[in-house]
């Protein structure tokens, strides 16, 4: 191998080993910078005979011909590998899904009330909402709870810091029945003059009330069956023509198709309620499932008590009919197999999105 063949194979080399742009580019001084080895080859040339220049000057410039070469073809082969990286870098997978905004859904509490007010509804009853803090009155006087009853507690009830013309604190109500209250007092209002008319052919000249009204109630109670805010429905049919007969008939059917089963029984059993006389707790029983032939209590009921229907505004002579109550969480419990009513307040999306 001669001394240029070595220049060539070095250069080859020394560019092989150049992984940058900056590393090729020294490496290129070594060979044709100023001082390069094949510049003082050239530079030598000087001492030559005009014969010997020639062709020496020629197998030189073969060589640099042969470094350039290798340096450009290095020179590309670095820029192509930086492309790749780049391209690499910024590759866009167009398989992989995107990324999704989480599905949202409503509460099972939520959906055990929109179930309550739809089979509700279906059966001609109106849905009404009203205030969560209420007085004395709407809260407990009007429904016949007596002074010394036990509720009116302050270890049972949250009161307000603030009192009513009458002098009574506010409270949180503890059942949502003061709203029925005040539906069936406005409704008396309104049609106080109808209940004067003489009844036609044996209608009724009252407009029924029909209504249920559920929501947010309170209770000083924290436990594994307990919540200080839990949420209720109470039902409220009143008429001149309104039985026990219709309590039954309405809850059992309400029942059936809340539990989506035919086969559902319930049962009566004698209790008592200031607001209610006579009172019954209704417990049902289930044909099918993992809770069949147990009987569970969900609701109280009665007849409405006649003070009652008095303090609405209506004559207990005339106007007759029956109340329940029910607590949404416990059928939505049952509705959906949960075991633990806190789960419902903790607000863990696990829980949550089985109900999506
Ligand atoms: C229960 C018991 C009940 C009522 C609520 C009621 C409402 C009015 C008049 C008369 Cl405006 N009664 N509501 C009647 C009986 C029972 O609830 O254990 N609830 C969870």
């Amino acid at each position: 191998m001669n001394d240029l063949d070595t220049i060539i194979s070095s250069a080859q080399s020394a560019f092989a080993a150049a992984s940058t742009p900056a590393e090729l580019e020294n490496a290129k001084a070594q060979f044709l910078g100023k001082s390069g080895q094949l510049t003082e080859l050239m530079k030598g040339m000087a001492a030559l005979s005009v014969e010997e220049k020639k062709t020496r000057g020629a197998a030189i410039n073969v060589a640099k011909q042969a470094v350039e070469s290798a340096l450009t073809a290095r020179r590309q082969a670095l820029a192509d590998a930086e492309l790749d990286k780049q391209l690499k870098a910024e590759a866009l997978d167009v398989s992989l899904p995107g990324r999704q905004r989480g599905q949202g859904g409503l509460h099972p509490i939520a959906l055990a009330w929109d179930r309550i007010e739809q089979i509700f509804g279906s059966m001609g009853f109106d849905v009404a909402d009203g205030p969560e803090i209420e007085n004395d009155w709407f809260n407990f006087t009007a429904l016949n709870n007596p002074p010394n009853h036990p509720a009116r507690s302050m270890q049972d009830t949250f009161y307000v810091d603030m009192n009513d013309e009458e002098g009574q604190p506010y409270c949180l109500r503890t059942h949502t029945s003061p709203m029925q209250i005040r539906f069936a007092t406005a409704h008396a209002k309104k049609y106080a003059n109808r209940l004067q008319a003489p009844a036609e052919g044996g209608r009724s000249s009252f407009p029924e009330i029909r209504v249920i009204a559920p929501g947010r109630t309170y209770r000083v109670d924290s436990d594994a069956t307990h919540s200080p805010m839990f949420h209720q429905f109470e039902g409220l049919w009143l008429g001149e023509n309104v039985s026990f007969k219709d309590l039954k008939v309405t809850f059992l059917n309400f029942c059936k198709t809340f539990f989506e089963d035919d086969g559902l029984v319930m049962r009566f059993r004698p209790s008592y309620f200031p607001f209610t006389e006579p009172s019954a707790e209704i417990d049902i029983q289930f044909s099918k499932g993992p809770l069949a032939g147990r009987w569970l209590e969900v609701a109280g009921s009665g007849q409405v008590h006649p003070t009652v229907v008095r303090n609405m505004g209506l004559d207990p002579e005339k106007i007759i009919g029956f109340a329940f109550g029910s607590g949404i969480d416990r059928l939505a419990m049952l509705r959906y197999g949960v075991n633990d009513l806190r789960l419902f307040f903790e607000g863990d999306v696990r829980f949550l999105s089985q109900f999506r």
